[in-house]
């Protein structure tokens, strides 16, 4: 008889042209939900498969694995995974994956275009012209920061802070950079970029942009302390985890002058925004979308398929996936 096909979970209807290809080689449990699992669903749904493919807004760990026996991989729609508990799933021995490198160019576009209306006001003065504001022209309406001449600061300097970087040697930017560790020289050349201690970045910085990944050490890494070293003029732009900064404090900065401005695409308790910063003028707020162009989120579902293909031993690269996370070897 022949051996039954490894069941896979894809958590979240995503491309059916591209996530068809897992039904060659596995039997697909689909389900068709748009909010968000609670622990008890996502456990119910792990018990029985071999692997699955999640996005960042299913949370995976201890709990939701404890009945998961045969759960050998979980593919990430995410470069990010601070949604999954890696020490967790790795001593459970499911290999984790993740899809990097895919996503690079359009988050960095997104972090500039962000950048770009937090310092010259872009929503702010929208909403304002679309509350029928606008009587008369006037020479000192919505001034902001020029981007220009300026000093941006990025804090953590992967493939998305590099590519941050280079777009803004085209505005002639000043780039300071930090990082658990500095970067090869011949790449700091490349990204016209200089690293410095991390106080020198908030204290130098008149624009600062997030771009590192979240973990229990860069939790909360901006916080008052960190806020109060940055200049009162100063822009600060988070396009990587909510939880990196410390929202309350931030809100506070922003309310009583001791900071211009933020724009932010993530929030710690997302999709919940807290109120104080609903309630400011001057941040910008989008939803999470720094990644979303169909090119790049239909690349991003196809490189996760990818890996969850090889992850589970099948396709060409079979027991290679392209982007493996953890070093937890497969049960089988
Ligand atoms: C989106 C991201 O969250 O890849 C990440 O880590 O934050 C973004 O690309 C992602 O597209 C949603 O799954």
């Amino acid at each position: 008889m022949a051996e039954p096909r490894p069941r896979v979970w894809l958590a979240r209807p995503l491309f059916e042209d591209i996530t068809m290809r897992l039904d060659e080689h596995f039997e697909v449990v689909r389900t068709s939900v748009e909010d968000r699992y609670r622990p008890a669903d996502i456990a119910a749904h792990l018990r029985d498969v071999d692997g699955a493919l999640v996005t960042l807004s299913e949370k995976v760990g201890a709990e939701e694995i404890a009945g998961a026996a045969r759960l050998r991989a979980v593919a990430n729609v995410a470069v990010g995974y601070d949604n999954l508990d890696l020490p967790a799933l790795t001593a459970a021995g499911v290999l984790v994956t993740n899809t990097p490198d895919v996503l690079t160019e359009t988050t960095a576009d997104f972090g500039f275009a962000l950048l770009m209306s937090t310092a010259r006001r872009i929503t702010e003065s929208e909403r304002w012209l679309r509350e029928g504001r606008w009587d008369r022209w006037s020479f000192d309406r919505m001034l902001g920061a020029d981007l220009h001449g300026s000093t941006l600061g990025i804090l953590g300097m992967g493939r998305i802070g590099q590519g941050i970087a280079r777009r803004a040697a085209g505005f002639d930017m000043r780039v300071l950079y930090h990082n658990r560790r500095p970067l090869p020289a011949e790449t700091e050349g490349a990204c016209r970029a200089r690293y410095v201690g991390f106080d020198e970045l908030l204290a130098q910085a008149d624009h600062l942009v997030l771009v590192l990944p979240y973990t229990p050490q860069t939790h909360h890494v901006v916080d008052a302390a960190a806020l109060a070293k940055m200049k009162p003029t100063a822009t600060l732009v988070n396009v990587a985890r909510g939880g990196i900064v410390d929202e309350p404090a931030l809100a506070d900065a922003l309310a009583h002058g001791r900071l211009a401005a933020a724009g932010l695409d993530v929030y710690e308790g997302e999709p919940a925004v807290r109120p104080e910063l609903l309630a400011l003028r001057n941040v910008v707020l989008t939803p999470h979308i720094a990644s979303a162009s169909p090119a790049t989120r239909r690349a991003m579902v196809a490189l996760a398929v990818d890996n969850l293909v090889a992850a589970l031993g099948c396709g060409p690269d079979a027991g290679r996936p392209p982007a493996p996370v953890n070093a937890g070897k497969m049960k089988r």
